[in-house]
């Protein structure tokens, strides 16, 4: 009995999975922004870049009605000091993913049209180039919270 009931479950699993197959689109998840005070000239924006295709992408723009400007920034610390620097793309390589995380590399969203707060959903577009040189466009919903999602 126990071995019939392993059974249906295995051939249930494989039922499902063939329905959802693997994604074979670059995909973002965990899109957040930090709350941050109302006079903040600059936030900062999180996410994962997932790139479960054969070729690499890099995401070279980003633009949103709510900020003048969205650059990539590279954080790391130069002695005692936390050093940012302009990147010119955030790059996820062929099957792997691209982590934007506090402390580390981020979306730095430039001159809010109005205060960011908590609870908040903004829309940042990306513009994506794949290595065969095509690009889209990637919509993507940013939630502003207080920390990280776990
Ligand atoms: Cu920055």
């Amino acid at each position: 009995m126990r071995f019939i009931l392993a059974l249906v479950a295995a051939m249930f699993l494989v039922a499902c999975g063939s329905q959802q197959p693997q994604p074979s689109e670059p995909m973002v998840s965990g899109a957040w922004i930090r709350t941050a005070p109302p006079t903040a000239a600059v936030v900062a924006g999180y996410m994962t870049l997932s790139n479960p295709t054969n070729q690499a992408i890099k995401v070279i723009a980003a633009s949103s009605d709510r900020f003048e400007r969205v650059e990539f920034h590279h954080m790391r610390m130069e002695g005692s000091t936390m050093v940012m620097k302009q990147m010119e793309s955030v790059d996820a390589p062929a099957n792997q993913k691209a982590v934007l995380q506090p402390g580390e590399d981020h979306l730095m969203l430039i001159g809010p049209a109005q205060p960011v707060r908590t609870g908040e959903r903004i829309m940042i577009n990306l513009t994506v180039a794949l290595e065969d040189g095509s690009e889209q466009q990637m919509p993507v919903t940013f939630l502003v919270r207080e920390r990280a999602p776990q």
